[in-house]
């Protein structure tokens, strides 16, 4: 298949596809039996540029665009989702805000070691009350002296413990209803009264650590609040909107990741003295899933040039997360049919794939809100 990519863009697959195949997919089983953190990993990931790919070089990245940072995260989730969300929750959702929103000053002391992969970053929007509610958050933030004073707490925040720097959002006027009075905060790990959970005991995505953060008083100082006062809820939007091409990246790339494994395996299986590829139940199976991954992968590329030609895409984003996590999932579905008794196992990587996928209709937008961001653009 062609996607006439240039010659850097097929460079920095190559590269995330040889990490993926040689140091990544090796180790990615055990890491997932034992819940465990890539730390390696993530820091091979620092070293080969991937932690702040399309950063540009002047804020410590690797100046590349939006498409290569596509074919990293599609590289790498073909064999291991967990690394692959650390990278996107990392790049898309921790450093974008700090990208189009930081002053100088923040860029210089948070992004550079982001971009770098110093630094780990988290983002943190979702409350007990407020998820797909956005503006519901609960969370406030008091200004007193040179500091704002942070109270509430988190939950379901990619990264946490192993992240440095959390880019956060609170309440800063009582007084403004739903998304208005809303502002994001740069806030650094260790800074008194903010404490993180244990991470959560989730069905998949093992080696990526999700959970709770508390802010019980916690003064942060004035310079950290990210863009304008009360205006954090655009900041965050912008932000998601760029999650949801990296999210989609990582479905388009656990699908092709589940194909190949579903391509190999009705090869070698026979049943009725012939390999189970040559029955059209299964060919047909691996004809429909290609198909789905080629058309989704096309558009996850128009999205993420879109977003480097700097138009506008919060349709097209919605669009590309609702339909690219629900193929994905649709394509893992067959890939486990087609794999059989033997695809319900814990000893084939079809089932880690199973696991690993349900998330991506739900994390960064459920597929729910996809539908009110495009039923809104349709009827507007
Ligand atoms: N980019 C920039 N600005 C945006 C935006 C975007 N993608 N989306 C909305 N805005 C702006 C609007 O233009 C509006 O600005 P004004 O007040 O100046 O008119 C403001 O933000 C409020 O927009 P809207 O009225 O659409 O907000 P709603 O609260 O109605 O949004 C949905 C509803 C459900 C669409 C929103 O809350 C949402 O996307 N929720 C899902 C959040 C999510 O993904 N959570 C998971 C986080 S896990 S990382």
């Amino acid at each position: 298949m062609s996607y006439f990519l240039s010659e850097e863009q097929i460079l920095i697959q190559n590269t995330a596809r040889d990490f993926a195949i040689n140091e990544v997919k090796p180790v990615t089983k055990e890491l997932d039996e034992k819940h465990e953190f890539p730390t390696a990993l993530v820091n091979r990931c620092a070293e080969l540029g991937f932690l702040g790919v399309s950063i540009p070089e002047k804020w410590g990245g690797a100046g590349a665009d939006c498409v290569s940072e596509c074919l990293v995260i599609e590289e790498i989730a073909k064999v291991n989702g967990s690394l692959a969300l650390i990278i996107d929750a990392h790049c898309s959702l921790g450093c974008m805000p700090l990208l189009h929103a930081g002053n100088e000053a923040q860029k210089t002391k948070y992004l550079i070691p982001a971009a770098k992969g110093e630094k780990i970053m988290s983002f943190g929007l979702t409350e007990p009350t407020a998820g797909s509610d956005a503006g519901g958050t609960k969370t406030t933030a008091v200004l007193d002296g040179d500091h704002y004073v942070i109270n509430g707490s988190k939950c379901w925040i990619t990264n946490i413990g192993v992240s440095k720097t959390y880019i956060i959002t609170a309440k800063t006027d009582l007084g403004m209803k739903g998304s208005r009075g809303i502002s994001a905060f740069i806030l650094e790990a260790g800074t008194p009264g903010f404490t993180v959970g244990e991470p959560e005991k989730k069905m998949g995505l093992n080696s990526s650590y999700t959970g709770e953060l508390f802010f019980n008083n916690v003064r942060v100082p004035k310079e950290n609040l990210l863009g304008e006062l009360n205006q954090g809820f655009k900041v965050f939007m912008q932000g998601l909107d760029e999650g949801r091409i990296a999210i989609s990246a990582m479905a388009v790339g656990m699908a092709q990741g589940a194909l190949d494994l579903a391509v190999a395996y009705a090869k070698e299986r026979q049943q009725f003295g012939k390999p189970i590829a040559s029955f059209q139940g299964t060919s047909f199976k691996l004809a429909e899933m290609q198909a789905n991954i080629d058309l989704t992968r096309t558009y996850l590329y128009r999205v993420a040039k879109m977003r480097d030609l700097g138009m506008k895409y919060t349709t097209e984003a919605a669009i590309l997360k609702m339909f690219s996590s629900e193929m994905c999932v649709n394509v893992i579905d067959k890939s486990l049919q087609i794999h059989g008794g033997n695809g319900y196992s814990k000893g084939f990587d079809i089932e880690r794939f199973y696991r690993d996928a349900k998330l991506l209709m739900i994390g960064e937008g459920t597929s729910e809100v996809c539908r009110i961001v495009i039923s809104g653009a349709v009827l507007a």
